[in-house]
């Protein structure tokens, strides 16, 4: 936060939306009428689970980068014949226990390896209990990706595709549509997202002892169509001093703090993206309406 105040323009990284007040309202955001993306990728993977299912393989590794609640997965480990293992990676601990005790009681077979760590970073697989190595298999659902810079989505193919060499990813991606669309779903009627945005100052409040005034800030998202994203700010609505410890910094009206960006893709784009990283892409799921797709990517 001290280089995003001290440094113009002023961006500061979304992975710090999630603390567990920010988890909440992303929950809610799913579930608004503007935001597709959520209800669209569920009925990709409830619609294609078989098929995904099969190139899965009957007895894969599977492992989901930025699991939180792990809900999609349920869809595919409920296709899927023996999955051996599910290792639900996420950055915050408490979210990751309640999803992998919930995944036990339901799937009582199922070794459930829950790894609290930053996926972005090189991963270390824990090894399988009996010494095999099987097919790894991840998924990436909700277009996260897409709150990557195109560098870091590159590097995480990258990444990614070393560790689940001889297996694959199943990802979901945002697609590139109607602006009116896209600016609805960031833009919605009941303040959702406006309230996720705000949350970040609250939580800078509470953890670093900032004492931004939150009505003073307001939420703006648009999307850009050269850079084909949707970018998120907080917009000072006067020129106002934000205490960080014992330092002060000058926030002009106007100025925006950028707090995310949400790519949209190309389904070809993203074909070559991931060929760039060393995947084979394959088949793509999209929706009727080309909202969003689901991408098997062989690595
Ligand atoms: C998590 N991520 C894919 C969401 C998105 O659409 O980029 C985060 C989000 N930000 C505002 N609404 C949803």
């Amino acid at each position: 936060m001290r280089q995003a105040l001290a440094e113009q323009p002023h961006c500061i990284s979304p992975k710090f939306f999630y603390d567990a007040a920010g988890s909440a309202l992303f929950d809610r955001i799913c579930e608004l009428p503007e935001y597709y993306p959520t209800r669209t990728e569920l009925a990709l993977l409830d619609r294609h689970a078989e098929e995904m299912a099969t190139l899965i393989g009957p007895e894969a590794d599977l492992i989901e980068f930025g699991a939180g609640s792990a809900t999609k997965v349920r869809l595919l480990l409920a296709a899927m014949q023996r999955p051996r293992r599910f290792v639900p990676i996420d950055i915050s601990a408490e979210h990751l226990q309640g999803a992998a005790a919930a995944l036990r009681r339901d799937h009582p077979g199922l070794d459930v390896h829950p790894l609290a760590a930053d996926f972005t970073k090189p991963i270390q697989l824990p090894p399988m209990a009996d010494g095999s190595r099987p097919q790894r298999v991840g998924f990436f659902p909700g277009s996260s990706i897409g709150n990557f810079s195109p560098d870091e989505a590159v590097g995480f193919l990258r990444q990614a595709a070393e560790l689940l060499r001889g297996g694959g990813l199943l990802i979901g991606t945002d697609l590139v549509k109607d602006p009116a669309l896209l600016h609805a779903a960031y833009n919605d009627a009941a303040g959702v997202t406006a309230a996720f945005n705000l949350n970040l100052l609250t939580r800078a409040n509470r953890e670093l002892g900032t004492d931004f005034d939150t009505r003073q800030f307001a939420h703006y998202a648009f999307y850009e169509p050269r850079l084909q994203r949707i970018e998120m700010h907080l917009v000072s609505r006067r020129t106002q001093t934000v205490r960080l410890g014992s330092e002060r910094f000058q926030v002009m009206e106007g100025q925006t703090l950028h707090t995310e960006n949400s790519q949209k893709f190309t389904v070809e784009g993203f074909r070559r993206m991931a060929r760039q990283a060393g995947f084979t892409p394959g088949t793509v799921w999209t929706d009727p309406k080309q909202h969003f797709a689901v991408h098997w990517l062989a690595a």
